[in-house]
């Protein structure tokens, strides 16, 4: 039953443009499918420019809006404050919003810097609340049973992964200078934005990386002004330009410590990849190879087939054994991109709840805050570099 009986959770949510659309979706959604011990509400939306947020907050369903967002933090009736604004506000926000004692979920990258993301940890530890960092591609039910695959050792020893996030909706040189492109807002370019997801998977999926190296390159070193409009589009303002100070792609190559390889690879000039997020990992048993525009197959291959049936087969991961898959359709019902946002969103309520310490957590963002760290470090001294962990 919807909302009977259950303690309610008010959620502020700051930003409200493309991942406050996603977020506000998920949270809406989270009844119909999961039966939670918590039931969420939207019960106020945070943003600048009041005209875009009184007209966010009615079209998405939250009940009031807040045109600053320090107001939103000190209010006693809200419990968890969501943050998908631009990078260079994370920092701030979530460090405020713990000290008010409230449950915090951050979009990705974590902040600017390391030091920024050991304060933000430091901060949600001190306040005791739940914390989460919105890596959603760990939420598809195939790279979950991937997980679970390799957990259980179906693949043995994994020798590689090759993951690759391949984007092209920059490539036009009049697409704008938007905050996506700028270091001071942003942290970094395709590096943070995309490639921040498939080292995070790489984590997830494989382990710890012991060290890195890596270039970047800006293909396209001066844009119009411009700003971001919905989605990935763009307003420009032809007369004035600026120059772009993050990277466009970004090659990197990692030896984890477990031994296994890795080669990534994010782009936003790979023409005609609207959104290609994938990766194969090989393992001494088996291999398995995902696609996010193909998301709920995963093709698989185990060393062990008998002969004439070697070679990778394609499930579709829309059973009941997928993980999150049984909450929605019946099987060969296929999820999307949207899912991915609502199966985190319900660990976040479980973690509220008590029942579980969710992850990716704020911790799971410091360290992949330090793998960005060291990826930049190594394109600007041509060395490999130490991916830095306290305590191993
Ligand atoms: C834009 O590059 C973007 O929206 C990223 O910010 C997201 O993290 C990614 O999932 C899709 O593309």
């Amino acid at each position: 039953m919807v909302g009977i009986n259950k303690r309610r959770v008010r959620i502020g949510m700051i930003g409200h443009r493309f991942m406050g659309k996603v977020h506000s979706h998920a949270y809406r959604d989270l009844p119909f499918f999961f039966d939670l011990p918590v039931e969420p509400v939207l019960s106020d939306l945070a943003g600048r420019n009041e005209e875009e947020l009184k007209a966010a907050a009615d079209a998405m369903g939250w009940a009031s809006y807040e045109t600053d967002w320090r107001r939103l933090v000190e209010r006693d009736d809200i419990d968890v404050i969501d943050i998908v604004t631009p990078n260079n506000t994370h920092a701030e926000m979530a460090i405020a919003a713990a000290e008010a004692g409230k449950h915090v979920i951050c979009e990705k990258p974590l902040a600017l810097s390391v030091s920024e993301a050991e304060r933000m940890l430091e901060a949600v530890r001190k306040a005791g609340t739940v914390h989460m960092i919105c890596h959603n591609y760990r939420f598809a039910p195939a790279v979950q049973y991937v997980k679970r695959l390799i957990e259980e050792g179906r693949l043995g020893r994994i020798y590689h992964i090759r993951a690759q996030y391949l984007q092209d909706w920059i490539m036009d040189p009049s697409f704008p200078l938007v905050w996506r492109l700028k270091k001071e807002v942003s942290g970094s370019g395709a590096l943070g934005d995309i490639g921040s997801h498939i080292l995070d998977l790489a984590r997830f999926l494989v382990g710890e990386m012991d060290e890195v190296t890596g270039m970047m390159k800006t293909f396209i070193q001066e844009r119009p002004l411009g700003e971001m409009s919905g989605g990935l589009n763009a307003r420009t303002d032809r007369e004035r330009s600026g120059q772009v100070d993050v990277d466009d792609a970004v090659a990197v190559m990692a030896r984890f410590q477990n031994g296994a390889l890795g080669v990534f690879e994010a782009t936003r000039f790979a023409g005609g990849n609207r959104n290609g997020n994938r990766f194969e990992i090989n393992g001494e048993k088996g291999s398995v190879r995902w696609d996010l525009e193909n998301m709920n197959h995963l093709q698989v291959y185990f060393t062990e087939d008998e002969a004439g049936l070697q070679g990778f087969r394609t499930i579709n991961c829309t059973e009941d054994v997928h993980p999150y898959a049984g909450a929605y359709w019946p099987p060969g019902h296929i999820i999307g991109y949207e899912h991915t946002f609502i199966n985190l969103l319900a660990e976040f309520m479980r973690g509220i709840a008590g029942e579980t310490a969710p992850t990716p957590d704020f911790e799971d963002g410091l360290q992949n805050q330090r793998v960005l760290e060291a990826v930049e470090e190594s394109a600007r001294t041509g060395t490999w570099v130490k991916v830095s962990r306290p305590g191993s």
